[in-house]
Protein backbone atom coordinates (compact mmCIF):
# COMPACT_ATOMS: atom_id res chain seq x y z
CA UNK A 1 0.00 0.00 0.00
CA UNK A 2 1.00 3.71 -0.52
CA UNK A 3 -0.21 5.63 1.60
CA UNK A 4 1.70 7.07 4.48
CA UNK A 5 1.30 6.32 7.63
CA UNK A 6 1.64 9.48 9.76
CA UNK A 7 1.76 7.94 13.10
CA UNK A 8 5.03 9.25 15.14
CA UNK A 9 7.81 6.71 13.54
CA UNK A 10 10.40 8.26 16.60
CA UNK A 11 12.95 5.88 17.54
CA UNK A 12 11.95 2.13 18.61
CA UNK A 13 9.51 3.13 20.30
CA UNK A 14 8.35 0.66 23.04
CA UNK A 15 10.89 -1.93 22.10
CA UNK A 16 13.33 -0.99 24.58
CA UNK A 17 14.91 -4.42 24.97
CA UNK A 18 16.97 -5.31 28.45
CA UNK A 19 15.65 -1.77 30.15
CA UNK A 20 15.29 -1.99 33.82
CA UNK A 21 12.22 -1.58 35.57
CA UNK A 22 12.28 1.89 37.54
CA UNK A 23 12.56 1.24 41.27
CA UNK A 24 9.67 1.80 43.73
CA UNK A 25 12.09 4.74 45.17
CA UNK A 26 11.97 6.44 42.04
CA UNK A 27 7.96 6.98 42.06
CA UNK A 28 6.44 9.74 44.49
CA UNK A 29 5.79 8.56 47.91
CA UNK A 30 2.86 6.16 48.53
CA UNK A 31 2.81 5.10 45.13
CA UNK A 32 0.84 2.13 45.18
CA UNK A 33 1.72 -1.08 42.99
CA UNK A 34 -0.41 -4.23 42.53
CA UNK A 35 -1.64 -6.93 40.24
CA UNK A 36 -5.14 -7.02 39.08
CA UNK A 37 -7.25 -9.93 38.18
CA UNK A 38 -11.33 -10.53 37.31
CA UNK A 39 -13.82 -13.29 38.56
CA UNK A 40 -15.39 -15.06 35.64
CA UNK A 41 -11.01 -15.63 34.44
CA UNK A 42 -9.78 -17.26 37.46
CA UNK A 43 -12.16 -18.05 40.04
CA UNK A 44 -13.72 -20.93 38.25
CA UNK A 45 -17.44 -20.68 37.78
CA UNK A 46 -18.34 -23.94 38.64
CA UNK A 47 -18.48 -23.33 42.19
CA UNK A 48 -19.63 -22.19 45.34
CA UNK A 49 -23.70 -21.87 43.49
CA UNK A 50 -22.96 -19.56 40.99
CA UNK A 51 -25.61 -19.12 38.22
CA UNK A 52 -25.04 -19.23 34.46
CA UNK A 53 -23.60 -15.81 33.23
CA UNK A 54 -23.94 -14.82 29.29
CA UNK A 55 -20.29 -15.62 29.32
CA UNK A 56 -21.23 -19.18 29.66
CA UNK A 57 -24.00 -19.21 26.98
CA UNK A 58 -21.81 -17.01 24.38
CA UNK A 59 -18.69 -19.46 24.72
CA UNK A 60 -21.11 -22.54 24.08
CA UNK A 61 -22.08 -20.89 21.07
CA UNK A 62 -19.94 -22.54 18.13
CA UNK A 63 -17.53 -19.74 16.68
CA UNK A 64 -17.64 -17.23 19.74
CA UNK A 65 -14.37 -18.44 21.61
CA UNK A 66 -11.56 -20.59 20.24
CA UNK A 67 -12.01 -24.58 21.36
CA UNK A 68 -15.44 -22.77 22.90
CA UNK A 69 -13.09 -22.75 26.38
CA UNK A 70 -15.41 -21.11 29.45
CA UNK A 71 -14.78 -19.63 32.61
CA UNK A 72 -15.98 -23.08 34.58
CA UNK A 73 -12.72 -24.03 35.84
CA UNK A 74 -10.18 -21.32 34.90
CA UNK A 75 -7.81 -21.47 37.07
CA UNK A 76 -9.11 -22.60 40.16
CA UNK A 77 -8.50 -19.35 42.06
CA UNK A 78 -12.07 -19.93 43.93
CA UNK A 79 -9.95 -23.40 45.87
CA UNK A 80 -6.51 -21.92 45.63
CA UNK A 81 -6.91 -17.86 46.72
CA UNK A 82 -4.72 -18.53 49.20
CA UNK A 83 -1.54 -19.50 47.59
CA UNK A 84 -2.68 -16.91 45.01
CA UNK A 85 -2.88 -14.27 47.64
CA UNK A 86 1.08 -15.69 48.98
CA UNK A 87 2.44 -15.05 45.71
CA UNK A 88 1.15 -11.56 45.52
CA UNK A 89 2.36 -10.71 48.67
CA UNK A 90 5.62 -12.38 48.15
CA UNK A 91 5.87 -10.17 44.69
CA UNK A 92 6.22 -6.94 47.04
CA UNK A 93 2.59 -5.39 45.77
CA UNK A 94 1.20 -3.26 47.59
CA UNK A 95 -2.95 -4.06 46.47
CA UNK A 96 -4.32 -6.35 44.71
CA UNK A 97 -7.44 -5.54 42.06
CA UNK A 98 -10.41 -8.24 42.36
CA UNK A 99 -13.66 -7.86 41.04
CA UNK A 100 -16.86 -9.50 42.54
CA UNK A 101 -19.08 -11.99 39.70
CA UNK A 102 -22.31 -10.89 39.79
CA UNK A 103 -23.87 -14.56 38.57
CA UNK A 104 -21.85 -15.74 42.00
CA UNK A 105 -23.37 -13.36 44.01
CA UNK A 106 -26.48 -13.01 42.68
CA UNK A 107 -27.35 -16.35 40.16
CA UNK A 108 -30.76 -15.61 38.87
CA UNK A 109 -29.45 -11.78 38.84
CA UNK A 110 -31.66 -10.63 42.37
CA UNK A 111 -31.58 -13.43 45.05
CA UNK A 112 -28.23 -13.14 47.17
CA UNK A 113 -26.36 -16.25 47.30
CA UNK A 114 -24.57 -16.38 50.54
CA UNK A 115 -21.86 -18.85 49.62
CA UNK A 116 -20.93 -16.07 47.02
CA UNK A 117 -20.57 -12.83 49.29
CA UNK A 118 -18.85 -15.57 51.73
CA UNK A 119 -15.89 -16.39 49.40
CA UNK A 120 -15.53 -12.21 48.80
CA UNK A 121 -15.50 -12.09 52.67
CA UNK A 122 -12.92 -14.59 53.20
CA UNK A 123 -10.37 -13.54 50.14
CA UNK A 124 -10.36 -9.64 51.95
CA UNK A 125 -9.84 -11.09 54.72
CA UNK A 126 -7.15 -12.48 53.14
CA UNK A 127 -5.92 -9.52 51.90
CA UNK A 128 -5.65 -7.73 54.47
CA UNK A 129 -4.17 -10.37 56.63
CA UNK A 130 -1.54 -10.61 53.64
CA UNK A 131 -0.96 -6.34 54.23
CA UNK A 132 -2.57 -6.62 50.70
CA UNK A 133 -5.17 -2.91 49.91
CA UNK A 134 -8.25 -4.59 48.71
CA UNK A 135 -9.11 -2.26 45.42
CA UNK A 136 -12.75 -3.69 44.20
CA UNK A 137 -14.35 -3.82 40.90
CA UNK A 138 -18.27 -4.76 41.20
CA UNK A 139 -18.65 -5.67 37.35
CA UNK A 140 -16.09 -7.32 35.06
CA UNK A 141 -18.82 -8.57 32.60
CA UNK A 142 -20.45 -11.74 34.53
CA UNK A 143 -23.84 -10.60 34.18
CA UNK A 144 -26.25 -13.13 35.22
CA UNK A 145 -27.70 -15.06 32.21
CA UNK A 146 -31.03 -14.65 33.69
CA UNK A 147 -30.57 -10.31 33.69
CA UNK A 148 -29.51 -11.57 30.00
CA UNK A 149 -32.70 -12.97 29.31
CA UNK A 150 -34.23 -9.83 29.39
CA UNK A 151 -32.24 -8.00 27.18
CA UNK A 152 -29.17 -7.74 29.42
CA UNK A 153 -27.62 -3.98 28.68
CA UNK A 154 -30.14 -3.22 26.55
CA UNK A 155 -32.45 -3.25 29.09
CA UNK A 156 -32.86 -0.11 31.20
CA UNK A 157 -34.17 -2.52 34.28
CA UNK A 158 -30.85 -4.00 34.15
CA UNK A 159 -28.63 -0.76 35.11
CA UNK A 160 -31.23 -0.44 38.03
CA UNK A 161 -30.65 -4.34 39.31
CA UNK A 162 -27.06 -3.46 39.29
CA UNK A 163 -27.41 -0.80 42.05
CA UNK A 164 -28.73 -3.48 44.13
CA UNK A 165 -25.94 -5.83 43.18
CA UNK A 166 -23.59 -3.11 44.43
CA UNK A 167 -25.07 -2.45 47.32
CA UNK A 168 -25.39 -5.95 48.26
CA UNK A 169 -21.70 -6.51 47.73
CA UNK A 170 -20.60 -3.59 49.53
CA UNK A 171 -22.82 -3.97 52.99
CA UNK A 172 -20.85 -6.94 53.34
CA UNK A 173 -16.58 -6.04 52.08
CA UNK A 174 -17.18 -2.56 51.39
CA UNK A 175 -15.72 -1.42 55.38
CA UNK A 176 -12.72 -2.97 53.52
CA UNK A 177 -12.08 -1.98 50.66
CA UNK A 178 -9.94 0.84 49.79
CA UNK A 179 -11.46 1.76 46.21
CA UNK A 180 -13.94 0.35 44.66
CA UNK A 181 -14.90 0.71 40.86
CA UNK A 182 -18.45 0.28 39.28
CA UNK A 183 -17.91 -0.85 35.88
CA UNK A 184 -14.71 -2.59 34.38
CA UNK A 185 -14.36 -1.00 30.48
CA UNK A 186 -18.01 -0.10 29.50
CA UNK A 187 -16.51 0.34 25.59
CA UNK A 188 -16.18 -3.52 25.92
CA UNK A 189 -19.77 -4.12 28.12
CA UNK A 190 -21.41 -1.87 25.16
CA UNK A 191 -19.63 -1.72 21.43
CA UNK A 192 -17.43 -4.60 21.69
CA UNK A 193 -20.07 -6.95 22.84
CA UNK A 194 -23.05 -5.36 20.91
CA UNK A 195 -21.58 -3.62 17.74
CA UNK A 196 -18.44 -5.28 17.08
CA UNK A 197 -20.12 -8.75 17.83
CA UNK A 198 -17.06 -10.07 19.96
CA UNK A 199 -17.54 -10.52 22.96
CA UNK A 200 -20.89 -11.61 25.06
CA UNK A 201 -23.49 -11.22 23.84
CA UNK A 202 -21.67 -11.07 20.72
CA UNK A 203 -24.32 -8.73 18.82
CA UNK A 204 -23.60 -6.93 15.85
CA UNK A 205 -26.32 -3.99 15.85
CA UNK A 206 -26.29 -0.03 16.06
CA UNK A 207 -29.44 0.20 18.12
CA UNK A 208 -28.28 -2.30 20.52
CA UNK A 209 -24.67 -1.20 21.12
CA UNK A 210 -26.47 2.62 21.44
CA UNK A 211 -28.67 1.04 24.57
CA UNK A 212 -26.13 -0.61 25.85
CA UNK A 213 -23.32 2.27 26.44
CA UNK A 214 -26.26 4.51 27.82
CA UNK A 215 -27.47 2.05 30.05
CA UNK A 216 -23.81 0.92 31.71
CA UNK A 217 -22.95 4.56 31.57
CA UNK A 218 -26.04 4.92 34.08
CA UNK A 219 -26.04 1.53 35.70
CA UNK A 220 -22.26 3.25 36.40
CA UNK A 221 -23.90 6.63 37.55
CA UNK A 222 -26.49 4.67 39.81
CA UNK A 223 -23.92 3.04 41.43
CA UNK A 224 -22.50 5.61 42.36
CA UNK A 225 -25.44 7.32 43.92
CA UNK A 226 -26.50 4.49 45.49
CA UNK A 227 -23.00 3.86 47.39
CA UNK A 228 -22.50 7.45 48.37
CA UNK A 229 -26.00 7.44 49.81
CA UNK A 230 -25.14 4.81 51.72
CA UNK A 231 -21.67 6.28 53.30
CA UNK A 232 -19.40 4.54 50.99
CA UNK A 233 -16.60 6.45 49.65
CA UNK A 234 -13.57 5.91 46.91
CA UNK A 235 -15.89 5.36 44.24
CA UNK A 236 -14.68 5.21 40.77
CA UNK A 237 -14.97 3.73 36.97
CA UNK A 238 -12.23 2.31 35.04
CA UNK A 239 -12.49 2.95 31.25
CA UNK A 240 -9.92 1.48 28.73
CA UNK A 241 -8.57 3.85 26.51
CA UNK A 242 -6.75 4.24 23.49
CA UNK A 243 -4.48 6.96 21.95
CA UNK A 244 -6.60 7.38 18.64
CA UNK A 245 -4.09 8.31 15.84
CA UNK A 246 -4.53 9.17 11.82
CA UNK A 247 -3.31 6.80 9.34
CA UNK A 248 -2.67 9.56 7.25
CA UNK A 249 -3.06 12.91 6.85
CA UNK A 250 -6.18 14.84 7.00
CA UNK A 251 -8.10 12.18 8.98
CA UNK A 252 -9.18 14.79 11.78
CA UNK A 253 -12.92 13.25 10.99
CA UNK A 254 -12.20 9.50 11.27
CA UNK A 255 -10.07 10.26 14.72
CA UNK A 256 -12.88 12.32 16.28
CA UNK A 257 -14.82 9.79 15.28
CA UNK A 258 -13.29 6.58 16.53
CA UNK A 259 -11.84 8.74 19.53
CA UNK A 260 -15.38 9.75 20.18
CA UNK A 261 -16.95 5.90 20.52
CA UNK A 262 -13.49 4.46 22.18
CA UNK A 263 -12.87 6.98 24.91
CA UNK A 264 -15.42 10.21 24.64
CA UNK A 265 -18.48 8.16 25.28
CA UNK A 266 -17.78 6.88 28.58
CA UNK A 267 -15.24 10.23 29.88
CA UNK A 268 -17.13 12.86 29.12
CA UNK A 269 -20.73 11.83 30.00
CA UNK A 270 -18.69 10.61 33.31
CA UNK A 271 -17.00 13.76 33.63
CA UNK A 272 -18.90 16.74 31.95
CA UNK A 273 -22.18 14.87 32.02
CA UNK A 274 -22.42 14.77 27.79
CA UNK A 275 -21.64 12.57 25.18
CA UNK A 276 -19.73 14.44 22.48
CA UNK A 277 -20.85 15.26 19.58
CA UNK A 278 -19.03 13.09 17.24
CA UNK A 279 -20.50 10.13 18.88
CA UNK A 280 -24.27 11.51 18.96
CA UNK A 281 -23.85 11.63 15.21
CA UNK A 282 -23.91 8.28 14.82
CA UNK A 283 -25.65 7.06 17.93
CA UNK A 284 -28.38 9.57 19.01
CA UNK A 285 -31.33 8.17 16.93
CA UNK A 286 -30.61 4.74 18.50
CA UNK A 287 -30.39 6.29 22.11
CA UNK A 288 -33.38 5.50 24.58
CA UNK A 289 -35.99 7.93 24.62
CA UNK A 290 -35.35 10.81 27.72
CA UNK A 291 -31.53 9.76 27.63
CA UNK A 292 -30.51 13.11 28.38
CA UNK A 293 -32.84 13.04 31.66
CA UNK A 294 -29.85 10.66 33.05
CA UNK A 295 -26.78 12.62 32.55
CA UNK A 296 -26.80 14.11 35.74
CA UNK A 297 -26.98 10.80 37.36
CA UNK A 298 -24.50 9.67 35.04
CA UNK A 299 -22.13 12.47 36.00
CA UNK A 300 -22.50 12.18 40.01
CA UNK A 301 -19.04 12.93 41.15
CA UNK A 302 -16.70 10.21 41.48
CA UNK A 303 -13.57 10.29 44.00
CA UNK A 304 -10.80 8.82 41.15
CA UNK A 305 -10.26 7.25 37.43
CA UNK A 306 -9.08 4.07 36.26
CA UNK A 307 -7.12 4.06 32.87
CA UNK A 308 -6.40 0.43 31.41
CA UNK A 309 -4.08 0.94 28.50
CA UNK A 310 -2.86 -1.84 26.07
CA UNK A 311 -1.76 0.15 22.59
CA UNK A 312 -2.98 2.82 20.32
CA UNK A 313 -5.30 2.97 17.11
CA UNK A 314 -4.77 3.87 13.96
CA UNK A 315 -7.67 4.85 11.80
CA UNK A 316 -9.04 6.50 8.50
CA UNK A 317 -11.77 6.81 6.80
CA UNK A 318 -14.17 4.73 4.52
CA UNK A 319 -15.80 7.53 2.06
CA UNK A 320 -19.56 6.63 2.06
CA UNK A 321 -20.39 3.81 4.48
CA UNK A 322 -22.46 3.94 7.15
CA UNK A 323 -21.22 5.59 10.36
CA UNK A 324 -19.35 5.25 12.06
CA UNK A 325 -17.07 5.29 8.54
CA UNK A 326 -13.76 4.22 9.74
CA UNK A 327 -11.73 1.56 9.57
CA UNK A 328 -8.28 0.48 11.40
CA UNK A 329 -5.08 -0.26 10.39
CA UNK A 330 -2.02 -2.47 11.66
CA UNK A 331 0.70 -0.10 12.45
CA UNK A 332 4.53 -0.83 12.16
CA UNK A 333 5.81 -1.30 15.85
CA UNK A 334 6.55 -4.73 17.55
CA UNK A 335 3.28 -6.53 18.94
CA UNK A 336 2.55 -8.61 22.05
CA UNK A 337 0.69 -12.20 20.92
CA UNK A 338 -2.33 -10.46 21.09
CA UNK A 339 -1.15 -8.45 17.85
CA UNK A 340 -1.09 -4.99 19.81
CA UNK A 341 1.15 -2.87 19.11
CA UNK A 342 3.44 -1.82 22.29
CA UNK A 343 3.51 2.44 22.29
CA UNK A 344 3.68 3.35 26.05
CA UNK A 345 3.54 6.47 24.74
CA UNK A 346 -0.34 6.37 24.42
CA UNK A 347 -0.08 5.79 27.83
CA UNK A 348 1.65 8.64 28.68
CA UNK A 349 -0.40 10.96 26.63
CA UNK A 350 -3.65 9.72 27.69
CA UNK A 351 -3.20 10.40 31.36
CA UNK A 352 -2.27 13.51 31.02
CA UNK A 353 -4.91 14.45 28.73
CA UNK A 354 -7.73 12.70 30.97
CA UNK A 355 -5.95 14.97 34.05
CA UNK A 356 -5.77 18.11 31.88
CA UNK A 357 -9.20 17.90 30.01
CA UNK A 358 -11.77 16.01 32.36
CA UNK A 359 -10.76 14.55 36.01
CA UNK A 360 -8.34 17.54 37.01
CA UNK A 361 -6.39 16.47 40.39
CA UNK A 362 -8.53 13.53 41.00
CA UNK A 363 -6.27 10.09 41.41
CA UNK A 364 -5.80 8.34 38.39
CA UNK A 365 -5.33 4.79 38.63
CA UNK A 366 -3.16 2.80 35.85
CA UNK A 367 -5.49 -0.45 36.60
CA UNK A 368 -4.58 -2.94 33.94
CA UNK A 369 -1.62 -2.50 31.55
CA UNK A 370 0.04 -5.59 30.66
CA UNK A 371 1.36 -7.79 27.54
CA UNK A 372 0.12 -11.06 26.64
CA UNK A 373 3.18 -13.26 24.92
CA UNK A 374 3.01 -17.11 24.22
CA UNK A 375 5.45 -18.04 27.70
CA UNK A 376 6.64 -21.71 28.01
CA UNK A 377 8.19 -23.24 30.91
CA UNK A 378 11.53 -25.03 30.56
CA UNK A 379 13.19 -26.84 33.12
CA UNK A 380 10.76 -25.26 35.63
CA UNK A 381 11.00 -21.44 34.96
CA UNK A 382 9.45 -18.91 32.09
CA UNK A 383 12.13 -16.33 30.74
CA UNK A 384 10.03 -13.43 29.56
CA UNK A 385 12.52 -10.62 29.04
CA UNK A 386 9.65 -8.88 26.38
CA UNK A 387 7.07 -8.29 29.07
CA UNK A 388 9.92 -7.36 31.93
CA UNK A 389 10.30 -4.81 29.11
CA UNK A 390 7.25 -4.22 28.19
CA UNK A 391 6.33 -2.73 32.04
CA UNK A 392 9.77 -0.69 32.11
CA UNK A 393 8.37 1.08 29.37
CA UNK A 394 5.01 1.69 30.47
CA UNK A 395 6.12 2.74 33.99
CA UNK A 396 8.28 4.80 32.95
CA UNK A 397 5.24 6.28 30.38
CA UNK A 398 3.39 6.33 34.01
CA UNK A 399 6.09 8.27 35.10
CA UNK A 400 6.17 10.86 32.53
CA UNK A 401 2.26 11.71 32.90
CA UNK A 402 3.10 12.25 36.72
CA UNK A 403 6.41 14.52 35.94
CA UNK A 404 3.87 16.44 33.57
CA UNK A 405 1.18 17.12 36.56
CA UNK A 406 -1.05 14.04 36.28
CA UNK A 407 -2.26 13.15 39.52
CA UNK A 408 -1.10 8.98 38.69
CA UNK A 409 -1.62 7.53 42.08
CA UNK A 410 -0.57 3.82 41.16
CA UNK A 411 -0.28 1.09 38.39
CA UNK A 412 -1.91 -2.41 38.30
CA UNK A 413 0.02 -4.94 35.89
CA UNK A 414 -2.54 -7.10 33.99
CA UNK A 415 -2.91 -9.75 34.92
CA UNK A 416 -1.49 -11.42 38.19
CA UNK A 417 -2.42 -15.13 36.69
CA UNK A 418 -2.30 -16.32 32.87
CA UNK A 419 -6.11 -16.62 32.94
CA UNK A 420 -9.28 -16.73 30.87
CA UNK A 421 -8.99 -14.54 27.83
CA UNK A 422 -12.60 -14.33 26.20
CA UNK A 423 -13.15 -15.15 23.23
CA UNK A 424 -9.71 -15.69 23.29
CA UNK A 425 -10.31 -18.80 25.43
CA UNK A 426 -6.61 -19.86 26.91
CA UNK A 427 -4.50 -18.99 24.29
CA UNK A 428 -3.11 -15.59 25.20
CA UNK A 429 -0.66 -15.63 28.27
CA UNK A 430 -0.79 -12.09 29.99
CA UNK A 431 0.25 -13.23 33.38
CA UNK A 432 3.34 -12.45 35.60
CA UNK A 433 2.53 -16.17 37.31
CA UNK A 434 2.18 -18.83 34.44
CA UNK A 435 -0.30 -20.92 34.74
CA UNK A 436 -0.39 -24.94 33.38
CA UNK A 437 -4.19 -25.16 32.59
CA UNK A 438 -3.64 -29.02 32.85
CA UNK A 439 -2.24 -29.42 36.52
CA UNK A 440 -3.32 -25.95 36.82
CA UNK A 441 0.23 -25.68 38.45
CA UNK A 442 1.38 -21.98 38.76
CA UNK A 443 5.12 -20.87 38.02
CA UNK A 444 6.46 -16.80 38.47
CA UNK A 445 7.95 -15.85 35.44
CA UNK A 446 10.98 -13.83 35.20
CA UNK A 447 8.96 -10.60 34.73
CA UNK A 448 7.72 -11.44 38.52
CA UNK A 449 10.88 -11.60 39.85
CA UNK A 450 11.89 -8.49 37.72
CA UNK A 451 8.84 -6.74 39.46
CA UNK A 452 9.81 -8.03 42.56
CA UNK A 453 13.41 -6.77 42.63
CA UNK A 454 11.95 -3.38 40.94
CA UNK A 455 9.47 -2.82 44.01
CA UNK A 456 12.30 -3.55 47.02
CA UNK A 457 14.16 -0.86 45.68
O1 LIG B 1 -8.30 -9.73 29.96
C1 LIG B 1 -8.76 -8.45 29.69
C2 LIG B 1 -9.50 -7.88 30.87
O2 LIG B 1 -10.56 -8.70 31.26
C3 LIG B 1 -10.05 -6.52 30.54
N1 LIG B 1 -9.03 -5.65 30.01
C4 LIG B 1 -8.21 -6.17 28.95
C5 LIG B 1 -7.63 -7.51 29.35
C6 LIG B 1 -6.74 -8.05 28.21
O3 LIG B 1 -7.47 -8.21 27.05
Amino acid sequence: MSDAICIDRSPEPGTARNVPIPPRSSFPEGFVFGAATAAYQIEGHKFGGAGSSHWDSFAATPGNVVRREDGSLACDHYHRWESDLDLIRDGGFDAYRFSTSWARVMPDGRTVNPEGLDFYDRLVDGMIDRGLRPFLTLYHWDLPSALADHGGWMNRDTALRFADFAEVVMARIGDRIERTATINEPWCVSWLSHYLGEQAPGLRDIRAAARAMHHVQLAHGLGVERLRGLGHDNLGIVLNLADILPFREGEEKAVATADAINNGFFIESVAKGTYPQAALEGLEPHLPANWQDDMATISTPIDWLGVNYYSRGIVSAVPGAPWPATKGHEGPLPKTQMGWEIYPEGLSNLLTRMARDYVGDLPIYVTENGMAWADEVTDGAVTDAERTSYIAGHLEAARGAIKGGANVKGFFYWSLLDNYEWAWGYEKRFGLIHVDFETLERTPKSSYYALQAALSG
